[in-house]
Parts: structure tokens; sequence; C-alpha cells
């Protein structure tokens, strides 16, 4: 008879099809001990065991990842990726060097909104994905003016304000970016306004995820902002859910 224990060991490299090979920091070993107490251990093919999760937990959106997880009830393998030499590894797995990075088996798949997508999808959660064509369209537009038209107006006023960057401390820019910022929420305020609910109707999807971060940054973010008191609702219902008190209204913007 053979009793088996898992531990962990790191960094362990792995190759992907389509990526090459990358360090990964962390693994699984599995132990093996036969009757006589003589220990052998296998290491089990981690890339082909659960989801990994690459990324801090402090990035808005590995945030998204993170919290869909909850919803989901995804056992996720989550690693925050800021070791010295990380920087690396992480350009193979995405060439663009950012997080979050989602390995499912020996799938690689980067950019947040679309791992959402690839998460809800495979776990058949039509009510955060609809498979409806027009019920989807309308999460999957609120998810692209998020990462689009919302992302690139907010950037100047946050990388000043809160990151205190010095390559964001133009005045002009910044006050243009807060102008910006300040009006595609109201865009959102008027949306949940006719809702009532959520972003698209009646019940929480993809887009209430992905916008719930952005939103709560936005409201951390030291700077004048209007009364959206549709956006104040909303967020007061997101704020029932454990996954976005964890992961999204966590105090960090
Ligand atoms: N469009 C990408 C943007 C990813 C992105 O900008 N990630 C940031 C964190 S939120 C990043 O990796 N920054 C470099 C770092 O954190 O080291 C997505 O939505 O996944």
């Amino acid at each position: 008879m053979l009793r088996i224990g898992v531990g962990k060991v790191q960094p362990r490299e792995a190759e992907f099809p389509e990526h090459g090979r990358a360090d990964f920091p962390w693994g699984h070993e599995m132990h093996m001990i036969d009757l006589a107490g003589t220990c052998r251990h296998i290491v089990r093919d981690w890339a082909t065991s659960m989801l990994k999760l690459l990324g801090k937990p402090t990035s808005i959106n590995v945030r998204k990842v993170l919290w869909l997880g909850e919803e989901l009830a995804l056992q996720i393998d989550h690693a925050p990726m800021q070791a010295p030499g990380d920087a690396e590894s992480l350009r193979r797995l995405n060439p663009n060097g950012l997080v979050p990075v989602l390995i499912d088996g020996t799938a690689v798949l980067w950019e947040s909104n679309t791992i959402c997508r690839y998460l809800a999808a495979r776990q058949r959660r039509h009510d955060l994905l609809p498979a409806e064509p027009l019920a989807r369209a309308r999460v999957e537009q609120w998810m692209d003016w998020q990462a689009t038209d919302l992302n690139s107006a907010w950037r100047p006023a946050f990388m000043a304000l809160v990151r205190h960057s010095p390559a964001f401390q133009d005045a002009a820019v910044i006050d243009h970016s807060v102008a910006a910022w300040n009006r595609l929420m109201t865009v959102l305020d008027a949306q949940l306004a006719t809702t009532g609910a959520f972003v698209t109707g009646a019940d929480l999807t993809l887009a209430d995820i992905v916008l719930g971060l952005s939103a709560n940054r936005w409201r951390m973010t030291p700077m004048a902002r209007p009364a959206l008191p549709a956006v104040d609702a909303w967020i007061a219902r997101l704020e029932t859910r454990p996954g976005y008190r964890a992961h999204a209204g966590n105090g960090i913007p």
C-alpha cells in the first residue's frame, strides 16, 4: 500500500507549447511512501493540475479574476510574481510582460477581461456571461467600454493623484483626466439608474465585476467627484458579495 502526500516545491520550470519554457514560482510535489517507510517522490505535472493565476493581488486587473474566482467557487492557485527574476519568466508567458496571466493546464491566457469571459464560459455560468447573443453583447459592450474608454480616461489622474508618478505631473492633463473620468462615471450612473440593480439588468454579470473594480478606484482617488447616487446604490449591492469585499472594495484603489 502506498500513502500519498502533497507538498510544494519552488521554483519549477515548465514547458508550454506556444510559449516555450518558463520558470514558475511554485509547483507541486507528490510524495509516495511505501509500507517499508521508504519515501519516493514523483513531481506531479503541475501544468495539468489546477488553475494558476499570476499577478500581484493589488493589481486592479488581477483583482477582477480573483473576485470572479469567488463567484465561480473556483480553486485558483495564485502567485504574486513579485520575486526578482519573475519579469523574464512572465514575458515568456505574456509578451507584454503584464499581469494577470491565467494558466489552465498547458493553456496560457492574458488580458483580464478575456480571462473573465473564459472562466465564466468554462464554468457554463450564463448568468455572468449570457449565451443568448444580444444579452451577451450587452455585457461585453460594458466590458469593452471599461477596458477602452474608461481606462483611458482615468490613467493620468490616477497615476498623478494616487501613484504620484513623476511622469504624470502636468496639471492640465490631470484636470482633463479627472473631468473625463467623472463624465464617464455619470454615463455609468445613468445606466444604473435605468436598471435599478446591476449594469445590464436585474442580475450580476461580468460587466459588474470589471466595472466594480473601476468604480472602487474612482471612489478612492483623492479628487473632486460629482454625487452619483445610482453608482453608490450599486456599490452597496456589490458590497453584499464576499468576492467584492475581499478583492475589490478592500481598501486598495
Ligand atoms: N489590458 C491588460 C492590462 C494589464 C496591466 O496593465 N496590468 C498591470 C497591473 S494592473 C501590470 O501588469 N503592471 C505591471 C506590474 O504590475 O508589474 C489587462 O486587462 O489584463
